[in-house]
This record gives C-alpha cells, sequence and structure tokens, in this order.
C-alpha cells in the first residue's frame, strides 16, 4: 500500500516523503489528508507513523469511571449529561461515601484497578475542600490505584468559585492524590463555534494554559476533540496544531482522544448531510489524520464507549494505539445515545485486540507498561 507512485497520482507525495522520514506536516498537508478521495491511503500512513512508536502493541487499562455530578453551570448546547440545577429531574451529586462504596465493589470484582478516572460537571457549590477531601479518602483506601481526575475545565471552574489561581487549585489537588487529567472539555477551540456550542465553558486560551500548568507540576495529562458537529475540516487542522503548538511547550499531553459527537438527547440538531453511514469512516480518518499531525503526543485513543466496540478496534490500523479500558460505569456518551455496553472485562478487551492483530498491553494511567501478553494469531 506504501506505493510512492500511488501517493504522487493522489497528489500527497511530499506528505508521503515526509511521513516515512519522521518529518512534521504543516496544517495544509493535515487538510489535504482530511480531503483525500481514499481513506485507506491516509489509513496506511497513519498505521506505518503509529507502527514506527508502538509496533504492534495496543494498549488498554483496568480501570473504573466515576461521574461525581452531573450538575453544571456550563449549560454546553450539545450536552446530554448535564442538568442545568441541583433540583431539575435525573440530577445526581454522589457523596464521598458512594464513590467509595462504588471503587469497592469494582475492586472486589475487577481484581486490581490500574485507573481511577473521576470527572463531572461544574456544580455551582462543591468547594475545593470537598474535591481535596475525596482524593484523600480515595487514596488512603487504594494508595496503589493512580487516580486521574478533573479536566482543565473543572481546573478553572473551582479556580474561580474559590478565587484562587488555577496554579494552585493543581497544587492542592496534586498535595490529596492528583497524579494524571483527563483531556475532555476540549471541544473544538475555534472561538466563533466554541461560541456556538459552548459559550459559557473556559475557552480555548484557559483550556490549554491549564493543561501547560499542569505539565509544569509534573500532573501528564490527555487532550480531545469532539468533532463531527458543526465543525469544518480548517477548524479540526486548527485544533490539532494548537494541541501541536502547546505540546511542544509544554510537554505533557500523554495522549489524544477524538471524541465522535453522539447526537441523542442533545440540543444541537445536525445538518442531513452530517448524519448516517458515512460518519465511522469519518471517525477512522479523524483518527488517522491526529496520529500524523500529532507527531509530538505519543498515544492516539480509539474511545471504544463511543466510537464502539466493532469499530474501535478497526481504528488501530488507522493510527490508534490504545482503546481504554474496562470503564465499569459510563454515564456521558450513554446519555448522548452511546449503545455500547457499560464496560468490558479483561478478557473481551484483550481478545478485541489479538483478533484485530495486534499485541495487548496493560497499562495503568500514566501509561506505564504493566504486562504484555503474547499474541497467538496470525497478523494479516
Ligand atoms: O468533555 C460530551 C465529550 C467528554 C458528548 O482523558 C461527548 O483518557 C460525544 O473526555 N458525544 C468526556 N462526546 C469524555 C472524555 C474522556 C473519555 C475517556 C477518556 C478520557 C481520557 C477522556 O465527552 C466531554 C466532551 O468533550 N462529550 N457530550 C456527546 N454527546
Amino acid at each position: 500500500m506504501l506505493d510512492a507512485a500511488y501517493y504522487a497520482d493522489l497528489g500527497l507525495s511530499s506528505i508521503y516523503d515526509k511521513v516515512l522520514e519522521g518529518r512534521r506536516l504543516e496544517p495544509e498537508e493535515g487538510l489535504a489528508l482530511f480531503r483525500c478521495p481514499d481513506l485507506t491511503a491516509v489509513g496506511a500512513l497513519a498505521l506505518h507513523a503509529r507502527c514506527r512508536r508502538h509496533g504492534h502493541r495496543a494498549f488498554y487499562v483496568v480501570n473504573r469511571q466515576i461521574n461525581y455530578t452531573n450538575v453544571c453551570v456550563n449549560g454546553c448546547v450539545f450536552c446530554a449529561f448535564r442538568r442545568d440545577h441541583a433540583d431539575d429531574p435525573g440530577a445526581f451529586v454522589l457523596s464521598h461515601e458512594d464513590i467509595l462504596t462504588r471503587l469497592r465493589a469494582a475492586e472486589a470484582s475487577a481484581l486490581r484497578l490500574d485507573e481511577l478516572h473521576i470527572v463531572g460537571g461544574c456544580h455551582p457549590n462543591l468547594p475545593l475542600s470537598w474535591f481535596e477531601e475525596l482524593l484523600r479518602r480515595v487514596r488512603a483506601a487504594h494508595p496503589h490505584l493512580p487516580i486521574k481526575a478533573f479536566t482543565p475545565v473543572e481546573i478553572e471552574h473551582f479556580s474561580r468559585l474559590e478565587g484562587v489561581s488555577t496554579r494552585t487549585v493543581l497544587e492542592r489537588l496534586q498535595q490529596a492524590g492528583l497524579v494524571m487529567m483527563p483531556g475532555g472539555g476540549a471541544e473544538i477551540f475555534d472561538e466563533e463555534l466554541r461560541a456556538r456550542i459552548c459559550p459559557h465553558k473556559a475557552d480555548a486560551t484557559a483550556w490549554l494554559r491549564v493543561s501547560g500548568e499542569a505539565h509544569s507540576l509534573g500532573i501528564q495529562t490527555n487532550c480531545t476533540m469532539l468533532f463531527g458537529h458543526l465543525e469544518s475540516y480548517e477548524q479540526r487542522v486548527d485544533h490539532l496544531c494548537r494541541l501541536r503548538d502547546q505540546q511542544d511547550k509544554t510537554g505533557g499531553f500523554t495522549c489524544f482522544i477524538p471524541l465522535p459527537f453522539l447526537t441523542e438527547n442533545s440540543r444541537l440538531k445536525l445538518p442531513e448531510d452530517k448524519v448516517g453511514p458515512q460518519r465511522g469512516l469519518d471517525q477512522l480518518r479523524t483518527v488517522a489524520v491526529s496520529r500524523l499531525l500529532l507527531d509530538n503526543i505519543p498515544h492516539i485513543k480509539a474511545y471504544w464507549i463511543m466510537m464502539g466496540p466493532k469499530l474501535a478496534p478497526v481504528a488501530l490500523w488507522y493510527g490508534a494505539d490504545d482503546l481504554d479500558g474496562t470503564i465499569i460505569e459510563e454515564r456521558i456518551g450513554h446519555m448522548a445515545g452511546a449503545s455500547s455496553a457499560q464496560g468490558l472485562t479483561i478478557h473481551e478487551l484483550e481478545q478485541m485486540i489479538l483478533r484485530s492483530g495486534f499485541t495487548p498491553v496493560r497499562r495503568n494511567a500514566t501509561f506505564t507498561t504493566l504486562s504484555e501478553t503474547a499474541s497467538t494469531e496470525a497478523r494479516p
């Protein structure tokens, strides 16, 4: 498939050369990849870049997600998870005890967890001390368990509520046990579109600044892009390049997760041409272009909850190297119509990876390798 003459016919000669030599692509080249009529040609380049970094290894994590509340002051138009007020139907806030009970049950059934992923809405009156105490109690009860918690949007919200800097918030949470931050809330950085879909949320500058502050404190973070809604290819490329620029400066992004927009129960209605079966192909293409443009971010996640358990492993052939994990309970995607299960077993995740021709690697929250299962199946 990696035939120079074929890429020349597609008008992608310089991209082909750069990918094979491991050189950086320009934004216009990212755009050309989004517009290329042959998705498999784009995928083959992304596979090359992915295998250069990770060979045929594919990562997963034994984790538990906890959403502590869905009450949120941001009112993002696309979000089906949020409730605007604490007394709205379906609104919830978990107590510390609820969270610890869920964790105990998860550890009892899932052997040993290697990541606890905690995120929630921006609640109008949970003070920073509530989160510090939560982290301390989790750390006391589960000292081995790496805690990945709070997006840059939540950090910015805690800082505004508390009247202290985002840096101080990060330092206090780090003291209490935070080791890693998830990448949610980035949505799409373009200011004009952000003003339409999430006008009250921390803006692009704040999101990137908080990520950089976390990196400077030694907290690794992830990053995301919500796509497949109203954004153009130009806005996707702009988003990816802003992440790449930030990474050049502060270097702490570990994994990028492209999140395909799920439409159910959302107030954001899509035009006719944006819905339909071609969306799966667009997801594979977006994974591939992300792998090719984000030359300085080590991992690309095909999040099986949002992409679905059939398409996510296919994305391993299009540049992704991680599928996320066992999860156990997920709300954000499921309230927006995700038809995937709530969780997968270790066996199911490993089989998914093996059947796709890759070698499963169990990792923890910060992507430290814990164990590798030898592949028994022939690779296509
Ligand atoms: O911030 C909200 C997105 C994110 C919808 O860092 C939606 O390892 C699709 O960020 N359709 C939360 N997406 C999930 C997230 C995440 C998940 C797994 C791992 C990591 C990580 C991060 O989900 C939100 C928002 O960008 N989202 N609504 C929707 N209807």
